[in-house]
């Protein structure tokens, strides 16, 4: 795609704006760029575009659009604004960083992973994958990094490694990826895509487009990701944990294997994979088969599989104080992630809940508790709404408080020795944080202090 002498509408300068704009400015085109915050919170964002030319609307998306060819818009910006509106009225092309990454270089190494949970393990996972086989490798999207400032930057042979929300997916069009990976679909998002079904539509946008040439992994355990086989046009890879498939990756006495036609490839013992729980297993079989789709050497993904420790604030050992440990996943922002982690974690375990309501139903995450769950400590804008859950079920043992430290000072208050402290909100964290990471970096601060005092 030319972008040179375009002229082109960013919305947004959070971390995919900015490196948009800076992708855009090195191909040429003219920017016009603008964000509903105000300069001065916006002030360590625009300083790395400071010396650009570009033309910026701060506190208003309110830019008029004669003369635009294009607008990019961030992934969280939602599609009802007006400004959006008005450009689908002119028939200006809306994308996100995702759709015009493809369109600039439609022959890179893109491999994009999506899934409701485990994106931001395996992307890591295959990250490391590549990076240990000694390839230039790209690390982005989803995960934290914007994409577009990569893509411009790169080598033929690099390749990309993209965790895409379906946030990003839902505004592609042409997108056509050379890997793509579902993990699991479970709702999420509710309140910005307003239905299950337009979430489910977003996020298979990933394949649509894949054809004889490109490869499309999906779980198998997932019935809905079993019941889209027929929607796919590209070169079906299944993975399963429960199941044994006659031509995949799954687990046979104990083992990861491999199966290609008649032949069979042993892994790696499960017992031997450092990352814990069931669904870090789900996330291990996935990026194995997208190491075994592009040729990487078993032995490599052995090693990085037996020695890779998992992610920031997700299920994140933080300390143990007087024989009670703290846990950070602040990482699971919905229902599904938390039921995981609760899994995951040794009972009794106090929780610490709750953050933004996006419109999830919390019965199932209380049905998880099974025993394993002594305490809710609940935080946030959807704090009644748990209790309120939580007491229909039956389980009562819940304290509601003001901020984190509070939650992190009442859940030691109430621990006995042994007992494992978890954040894992259930809950986006926009009510009251930026991003996640901030509030997992408060939940730790308040571990540390506790520990001080
Ligand atoms: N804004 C407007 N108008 C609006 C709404 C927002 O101008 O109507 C502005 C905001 O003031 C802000 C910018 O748009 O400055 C924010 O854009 P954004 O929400 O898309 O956030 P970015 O900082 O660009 O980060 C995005 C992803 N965020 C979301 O999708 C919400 C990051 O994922 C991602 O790491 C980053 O791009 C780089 O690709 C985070 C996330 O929480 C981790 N994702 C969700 C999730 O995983 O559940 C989807």
């Amino acid at each position: 795609m030319e972008l040179k002498g375009k002229n082109v509408l960013v919305l947004g300068l959070g971390i995919s704006g900015i490196s948009t704009v800076k992708a855009l400015n090195k191909l040429g085109a003219n920017i016009i760029a603008s964000d509903l915050r105000a300069e001065e919170e916006l002030r360590e964002n625009i300083s790395q575009i400071k010396d650009l030319k570009l033309e910026l609307f701060l506190g208003t998306n309110d830019v008029p659009l004669d003369n635009i060819d294009l607008l990019v818009k961030s992934p969280g910006i939602p599609l009802e604004i007006d400004i959006i509106k008005r450009a689908n009225e002119r028939g200006i092309p809306v994308f996100t960083d995702l759709e015009l990454a493809y369109r600039i270089n439609p022959a890179a190494n893109f491999i994009v992973i999506t899934g409701t949970n485990g994106k931001t393990t395996t992307t890591t996972l295959v990250g490391e994958f590549f990076k240990k086989a000694g390839y230039k490798t790209h690390v982005v999207g989803n995960i934290g990094v914007g994409l577009l400032w990569n893509v411009v930057n790169a080598g033929e042979e690099d390749i990309f490694v993209v965790e895409a929300s379906s946030f990003q997916l839902e505004s592609t069009l042409k997108f056509k990826p050379r890997v793509s990976l579902i993990l699991n679909i479970t709702p999420d998002h509710l309140n910005w895509h307003h239905t299950f079904e337009s979430y489910v539509n977003a996020k298979k946008k990933i394949f649509l487009n894949q054809g004889a040439g490109e490869y499309t992994i999906l779980n198998y355990d997932d019935n809905l990701l079993r019941q889209m086989e027929g929607d796919v046009n590209s070169n079906l890879v299944w993975f399963s944990v429960d199941n044994s498939l006659s031509k995949g990756i799954c687990i046979e006495d104990g083992c990861v294997v491999i199966r290609d036609e008649d032949r069979t490839y042993q892994v790696m013992e499960t017992k031997d994979i450092k990352i814990l729980g069931k669904h870090n297993l789900e996330n291990a079989l996935a990026s194995i088969s997208i190491g075994w789709i592009m040729g990487l050497d078993i032995e490599i993904m052995k090693d990085v599989l037996s020695e890779f420790p998992g992610v920031e604030h997700r299920i994140e050992y933080v300390d143990t104080i007087e024989g009670v440990s703290f846990y950070n996943d602040s990482k699971g922002t919905n229902p599904e992630a938390s039921i995981k982690a609760i899994e995951a974690v040794n009972p009794p375990i106090i929780l610490i809940a709750g953050g933004q309501d996006k419109g999830s139903d919390f019965k199932d995450f209380i049905l998880s508790f099974k025993g394993k769950v002594k305490a809710l400590v609940l935080l946030g804008e959807t704090r009644e709404k748990i209790k309120n859950t939580a007491i229909k079920l039956g389980f009562n043992n819940i304290y509601i408080v003001n901020n984190m430290k509070e939650a992190v000072y009442k859940s030691y208050e109430i621990a006995d020795k042994g007992d494992n402290v978890l954040l894992s909100p259930a809950c986006s964290s926009w009510d009251m944080y930026p991003s996640f990471e901030v509030r997992g970096e408060d939940f730790k601060e308040a571990v540390y202090s506790l520990k001080e005092e």
